[in-house]
């Protein structure tokens, strides 16, 4: 069933990135570029019906406990200020970016982020955000399944809103076979409910 926005939700587009979502990005997640239309598609529905909307850019320095390179698992993506760091070409975007990674930290979630070295978290200022725009309700897209969208999803129910993650508007890296299934399943079950787009 298609999402029904009003102003009080706000539709969250995670990391809709070259490094994820074209095929000759770094950390190309497989059909990151089929999302792009239906999430453009989600966009104008938020945006027509007063939601908020808000998309999130992993941005990362050149060095990172993220990074394979630097004792993480990951190869080298959206540096900041890259290309690969920008948003896909075809994304039509509305509202704010909120830019996460950007530390020493190996988190994935929009909302906050912890210190691979002292394990302190920090805010992004989302839920700052979604708090003055009284938001009850949220609705995320994008890249990828398996760790930012189901990370900020995970966080967003955690914070008391009604979460939705519209599958269709989705891919999994899928390091191991399964892990976007997997996501899938753990998103049920900590409330959030699995929806598809409208174009679906
Ligand atoms: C992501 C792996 C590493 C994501 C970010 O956006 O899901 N995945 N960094
Ligand atoms: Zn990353």
């Amino acid at each position: 069933m298609p999402i029904e926005y009003d102003a009080e939700t706000a539709l969250l587009v995670v990391d809709l990135q070259n490094d994820f979502a074209d095929p000759k990005g770094s950390l190309y997640v497989r059909g990151g570029e089929e999302v792009v239309e239906s999430i453009n598609a989600e966009i104008a529905l938020a945006f027509e019906a007063g939601a908020f909307v808000a998309h999130t850019q992993d941005w990362h320095p050149e060095s990172t406990p993220h990074f394979e390179k630097d004792g993480g698992i990951w190869p080298v993506h959206c540096v900041a200020g890259t290309w690969g760091a920008q948003l896909h070409p075809d994304l039509s975007p509305a509202g704010p970016a909120i830019r996460k990674g950007t530390g020493a930290e190996d988190g994935y979630s929009g909302f906050s982020s912890r210190d691979a070295g002292t394990g302190t978290a920090s805010s992004t200022g989302l839920a700052d955000l979604l708090a003055e725009k009284g938001i009850r309700r949220v609705v995320v897209a994008g890249l990828a399944l398996d760790y930012c969208v189901k990370a900020t999803a995970l966080d967003a129910r955690a914070g008391g809103y009604e979460t939705t993650v519209l599958l269709d508007a989705t891919r999994a890296v899928d390091l191991e076979t399964g892990d976007g299934e997997r996501a899938v399943g753990e998103l049920v079950a900590a409330g959030v409910v699995v929806a598809s787009t409208a174009a679906r």
